[in-house]
């Protein structure tokens, strides 16, 4: 499998919850190298621009209010298969339906506050890196 770089948040439910570290540890657990990181709070204009893929979907001002509403966590992570395994670690989008051991299952408290973010596909993940990092950060 080819090395793979991928985009994570971790959402302002977990930071402001002090999850940063324990989802940080299960990061390097499932043998993720940071890239880059950064500590950031978002305008409401950089989420909906973040997430302007779901505009046209009934949660979108829910998603973006909440996603300005506090800090977060942005990270550049690379493995193996980083897209896939990123979204493996962290689990479905709603928390109840996660597998047991993930991040959104054992953090995650609804389908909107369910802790992280990770790109879908390597064309999203292209995107969503460019969106947060300049070029000589991804070095
Ligand atoms: P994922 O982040 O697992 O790829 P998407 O792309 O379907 O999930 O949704 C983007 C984000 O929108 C999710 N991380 C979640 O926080 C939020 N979201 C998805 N569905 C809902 C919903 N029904 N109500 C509120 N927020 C939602």
């Amino acid at each position: 499998m080819a090395i793979e770089r991928t985009l994570a948040i971790i959402k302002p439910d977990a930071v402001g919850r002090g999850l940063t570290g324990e989802i940080l540890s299960r990061i390097h657990k499932a043998g993720f190298q940071i890239v880059a990181i950064k500590s950031m709070r978002l305008t409401r204009k950089q989420a909906e621009g973040f997430y302007a893929v779901h505009r046209e979907r009934g949660f979108f001002g829910e998603l973006t209010e909440f996603m300005s509403s506090g800090k977060v966590v942005v990270l550049a992570l690379e493995a193996e298969g980083a897209i896939a395994k990123w979204r493996e670690t962290m689990g479905a989008t709603d928390p109840a339906k996660a597998a047991p051991g993930t991040i959104r299952r054992d953090l995650g408290t609804s389908i909107g506050n369910n802790c992280t973010h990770g790109s879908d596909a390597p064309d999203t993940a292209a995107f969503e890196l460019s969106y947060f990092f300049a070029g000589h950060e991804l070095l």
